[in-house]
């Protein structure tokens, strides 16, 4: 049974927002070791859980209520709330705060031999992507109609192995797309990390927990800019 009146906090286990997220809740004065093989992390200090999960699951578990608060990408909790939506499921929360880490974009590519002018080149393309809502959205506003071959991983590749003509995907440095003949042609959306916060009722006390989280966290965030 978990305690109801602990603050339950959802952070990716391992990835590109593990540490970072683990490090700001550290410098919020949160007190915690990971031991690597549990899911859940006790804090000694505060009345607070840490739930180690996949970042795919972390909006849902936001938006079920299930916990009370989440760090994760804004590309991921944006697409998961367009296919909560479309499929009537709960899709509520608030965004706490974006955070100074994880920055990257969502970005239309295409192999170096591609011609392209702008949007409309992309008319009749299958394009390769994790993130098929984002993806029709942004095709919707150009009114572009296209196929997509939904790839959780690997989607770089797939031009080459000849599943699609072009990608949809997160890009950083651009190395990625470089090493594998591929151009960036459209930014679709710019991401950072965020926390959100359930929408449900909190109990005063949790929710005066969760004030001075985040009244700390600006001054942690502020201080390093
Ligand atoms: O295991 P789990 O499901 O939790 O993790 P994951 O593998 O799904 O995610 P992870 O850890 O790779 O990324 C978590 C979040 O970090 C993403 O949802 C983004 O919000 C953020 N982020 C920031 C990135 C990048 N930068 C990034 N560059 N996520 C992925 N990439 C990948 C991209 O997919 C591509 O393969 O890095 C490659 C491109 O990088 P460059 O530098 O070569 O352009
Ligand atoms: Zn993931």
């Amino acid at each position: 049974m978990t305690d109801s009146n602990r603050l339950r906090i959802a952070i990716q286990k391992s990835g590109r927002l593990s540490k970072e997220s683990q490090k700001l809740l550290k410098g919020c004065g949160v007190k915690f070791n990971v031991n690597e093989q549990r899911l859940i992390a006790h804090a000694d200090n505060m009345p607070i859980d840490l739930l180690r999960v996949r970042d795919d699951d972390i909006p849902g578990l936001v938006m079920d209520g299930v916990v009370d608060l989440g760090f994760i990408g804004e590309n991921v909790l944006e697409e998961e709330q367009i296919e909560r939506e479309t499929l009537g499921k709960p899709a509520a929360y608030n965004k706490l705060r974006q955070l100074d880490f994880g920055g990257c974009r969502l970005s239309l590519a295409v192999p170096k031999e591609f011609s392209y002018q702008d949007a409309s080149s992309l008319e009749g393309l299958r394009i390769a992507t994790s993130y098929p809502n984002l993806l029709r959205r942004y095709m919707q506003q150009k009114g572009i109609t296209y196929s997509d071959c939904m790839l959780k991983g690997s989607v770089e590749v797939a031009p080459r192995a000849g599943l699609a003509d072009g990608i949809c995907d997160l890009v950083s440095t651009g190395a990625t797309l470089e090493a594998n003949g591929l151009y960036e042609t459209d930014v679709i959306y710019r991401s950072k990390a965020c926390l959100i916060q359930s929408a449900e009722q909190q109990t005063p006390a949790k929710q005066a927990l969760i004030d001075k989280l985040l009244s700390r966290m600006n001054g942690v965030i502020s201080a390093r800019e």
